[in-house]
């Protein structure tokens, strides 16, 4: 048995109740078995069944009082995954659904993506199965202090830089920037994601949606293609959809779907303008369900169905998607669905949102298909541009830093390419995110010995 098989055997038995981060395994280590010919010294030194071990893993309790004044406890989580080339980096998710399985994919994929950026960062994820929903400024506020009062003892802007994921944005990050100041009396980077008066960077709220619309438009260009014109189906309606659908207007495209957890919107005229507005208004304020889009502009609103299934059930004619909601969206048979309505670009706005089964029907059909870990690391690619910023104690202008970010995405479209054709799978963006990600670890991994 090659040793990749191997590990993502071994990670099954081990850890049997993990599918998504078997999910995660599989999906990379498959992609990394040319490598195994290609360096012998990976496979006698043990490289692929160290990377799928988290260097550290903790779990602790979060307890705090809600505003009637009872005690509430949740679970905190931080998966130190791999620090070979960085320090620990990668967001906090909070929502309801987060456990060790989701975490250990997400820090998993983490490292690749981090790697990929070509600043030095490691991998790691954490969170709390904490809601955010229906919880007032001040219960979360209290929340994030508290979960920050054991974070804190792991995390330090040379050891691991937490940021925003799912839940968690610039009101979250401003409440654990301001616990940990508190009382480590240090004001340093130890988070990314901060406001622009202690620290931030402009662009990062913009830079995983801008990102990956980048993304897309290399891949187009390999075709002769762009945006302009196109019509384009965005899934969720947080920070990354936000901004994915600001830059897809920027370049010319319509957006015609959001979805939230409760319904999915269709407004065939395009989503722009003052209706951007409303929806960063509706979310990032009023924190409101996306309903309210369709009540305000007189659009249509499937309840309960997410954006994939009521394109195919409509039947609803796509050029390009841009999944930002979560992992697992597209399942196989709506990635059916898009390919038949007519979809030749798919770039993963979320991380791990297309199902294995939906990967392959993107590119067995010639879709162009941009994993997460390559497409949406613009994000993680400008917290690494604000720790830099935090190091220098000087901040960069707008221009400079979007200039920046569309370089590292077409680095990172282009290392995709390069890798995919030097082990023999040219145009595999999957095959190409995966290797390119891993040789640079795994090389730093062998340089430390046996550690
Ligand atoms: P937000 O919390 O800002 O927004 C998430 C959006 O997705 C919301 O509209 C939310 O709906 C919806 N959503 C979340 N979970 C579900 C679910 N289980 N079913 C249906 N809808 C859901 O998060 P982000 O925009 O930051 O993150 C979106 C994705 O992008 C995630 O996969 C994240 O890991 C990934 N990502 C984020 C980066 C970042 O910089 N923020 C960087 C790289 C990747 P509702 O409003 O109802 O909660
Ligand atoms: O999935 C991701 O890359 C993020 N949530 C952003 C991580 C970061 O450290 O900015």
């Amino acid at each position: 048995m090659s040793a990749v098989k191997d590990v993502i055997a071994k990670v099954k038995q081990r850890d049997p109740n993990e599918p998504e981060f078997h999910q995660a395994v599989e999906e990379v280590m498959e992609s990394l078995e040319p490598t195994e010919a290609k360096h012998p010294e990976f496979v006698k030194a043990k490289i692929y069944d160290r990377i799928v071990e988290p260097d550290r893993t903790i779990i602790f309790r979060v307890p705090w009082v809600d505003d009637r004044g009872e005690v509430q406890v949740n679970r905190g989580f931080r998966v130190q995954f791999n620090n070979a080339i960085g320090p620990y980096k990668g967001g906090i998710r909070f929502h309801p659904s987060v456990n060790l399985s989701i975490l250990k994919f997400l820090g998993f994929e983490q490292i690749f993506k981090n790697s990929l950026t070509t600043l030095p960062m490691g991998g790691a994820k954490g969170g709390s199965d904490f809601d955010p929903k229906g919880k007032s400024d001040d219960e979360v506020m209290r929340f994030c202090h508290a979960f920050t009062r054991e974070l804190f003892r792991h995390i330090g802007p040379e050891t691991d830089v937490p940021a925003g994921d799912i839940g968690v944005g610039g009101r979250e990050i401003g409440y654990m920037f301001g616990y940990y100041k508190k009382i480590m009396n240090e004001h340093t980077g130890v988070l990314t994601g901060k406001g622009l008066e202690y620290g931030g960077s402009l662009i990062r709220p913009e830079a995983t949606g801008y990102g990956a619309v980048y993304f897309a438009a290399e891949m187009l260009a390999t075709r002769g293609l762009d945006f302009n014109g196109k019509v384009v189906a965005i899934s969720g309606s947080g920070n990354v959809a936000q901004y994915a659908v600001e830059k897809v207007n920027q370049l010319g495209g319509k957006v015609i779907t959001l979805c939230d957890s409760n319904a999915t919107i269709v407004d065939e005229e395009g989503i722009c303008g003052e209706k951007c507005d409303f929806v960063k208004e509706l979310k990032n304020v009023r924190r409101g369900r996306i309903k309210e889009y369709a009540d305000r502009f007189g659009t249509v609103c499937y309840l309960g169905n997410n954006v994939w299934d009521v394109i195919r059930e409509q039947g609803l004619k796509v050029d390009i998607a841009i999944p930002c909601a979560t992992q697992n969206e597209i399942d196989g048979k709506n990635a059916e669905a898009l390919v038949k309505n007519g979809c030749i670009c798919v770039a993963e706005g979320a991380n791990m949102p297309s199902t294995p089964e939906a990967v392959k029907v993107f590119q067995s059909n010639n879709v162009l298909f941009g994993p997460g870990k390559a497409a949406n690391a613009g994000g993680v690619s400008v917290s690494g541009l604000e720790m830099s910023q935090n190091s220098l104690k000087l901040s960069w202008s707008r221009e400079e830093v979007d200039k920046m970010l569309l370089n590292i995405m077409k680095n990172i479209h282009k290392a995709c390419l390069d890798a995919s054709e030097a082990y023999g799978k040219k145009g595999d963006y999957v095959v190409g995110a995966n290797i390119a990600g891993f040789l640079k670890v795994a090389k730093a991994m062998l340089a430390y010995g046996i550690v």
